[in-house]
């Protein structure tokens, strides 16, 4: 007699994404073959990017004991390590043409005959490490065009025409959440096993939640319309309850909670960032796409839905603003007053 309390046909990610692929047909922007491979090679970047987060505590108590290297100094070694880590699983891949990577300057081309192009930031959130709080790898992947070579030019497009991206959270566990471009899917990394499991499928952001996210400490340095939406959530002039605040302070975790629960994430523009903090291409694209995808809108500063934007460069910045539907149009009615 089967035993019911154990799972025998469960959908892994390799499994989730063949059934996709019959689903859209060969007419996709993703070639079955091509992408699964793509996606084999992300999937061992996530895997290998998560092992070395979780045994750094370890390594970093080990070398405190018996060497004079400083914590700093080990957990900068994390970042750099997820960053190889992440370009080389896209070069083993064969499939991708170049790379873009928060933590390089410039784009890194490929020898070969890839057809992708992947943004990345290998390990976002990285001043959580330290702490052990939640931290993840943001990606996403354009198709290059008929006749490219690869060049800069393949990248600097509206993120509305990536063909799939998404984000994995290194947290209790490894969760992956990804889009290409037909809703989007969570899927828990089971350790023992090596594989992602699909755990959510269609991911829907509640369309309204009093929850807001934001680097309150930068308050002072906001424009007076941000300013007064903040004040609003919390001094409701209606006399309804006033929002909850929840801060994590990586970008991945504040999202994950967002597309969860629902509520609303910003990091805006102000008079010291002029432009904002985050990455346009490696950090608003992919999560503007995923949030849309769930359902949410995700705008700039000025109410710009962010998918239409086009970077200039690749290391461009922009405000962000991302959520719940509903929380996000009312965000939009305070920054465009
Ligand atoms: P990083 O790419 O250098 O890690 O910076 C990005 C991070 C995001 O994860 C997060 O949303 C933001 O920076 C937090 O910034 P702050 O510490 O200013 O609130
Ligand atoms: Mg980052």
């Amino acid at each position: 007699e089967a035993n019911p309390e154990v799972q025998t046909d469960i959908i892994t990610l390799t499994r989730f994404i063949l059934q996709e692929q019959n689903k859209v047909g060969a007419s996709s922007a993703i070639p079955t073959g091509d992408f699964t491979l793509l996606l084999n090679s992300l999937q061992f970047a996530f895997k290998f990017i998560a092992h070395n987060i979780r045994r750094s505590t370890l390594v970093n108590l080990i070398g405190l004991s018996g060497t004079a290297n400083s914590t700093g100094d080990d957990q900068k070694k994390l970042d750099v390590i997820g960053d190889e880590i992440f370009i080389n699983a896209m070069k083993a891949s064969g499939k991708v043409k170049l790379v873009v990577s928060e933590e390089q300057e410039d784009l890194i081309v490929f020898e070969g005959d890839g057809r992708y192009a992947v943004v990345c930031d290998p390990i976002d959130g990285s001043s959580n490490l330290d702490a052990g709080v939640s931290v993840g790898t943001i990606f996403g992947v354009y198709k290059l065009p008929e006749g490219s070579s690869g060049s800069i030019k393949d990248v600097l497009r509206p993120g509305k025409e990536m063909v799939a991206a998404g984000y994995t959270m290194y947290g209790a566990s490894a969760n992956l959440v990804l889009s290409t471009g037909n809703g989007c899917n969570g899927f828990t990394l089971d350790d023992p096993l090596g594989e992602f499991i699909l755990t959510h499928p269609d991911l829907k952001l509640p369309d309204l939640r009093s929850i807001y996210s934001v680097n309150e400490g930068n308050s002072s340095l906001w424009s007076d319309n941000v300013k007064n939406y903040f004040k609003a959530l919390k001094f409701p002039e209606d006399g309804s309850k006033p929002y909850s605040a929840r801060y994590i302070g990586s970008m991945v975790a504040d999202v994950h909670r967002t597309i969860l629960y629902g509520g609303m994430f910003a990091y805006p523009a102000d008079s010291k960032s002029k432009k904002g903090k985050l990455r346009l291409l490696y950090e608003g694209f992919p999560m503007a796409y995923i949030i849309e995808q769930a359902g949410g809108l995700a705008i700039n500063d000025n109410g710009e839905r962010i998918l239409d934007l086009v970077p200039t460069e690749i290391h461009e910045r922009s405000g962000v603003w991302l959520g719940s539907k509903g929380e996000i149009e009312k965000a939009k009615k305070y920054l465009l007053k």
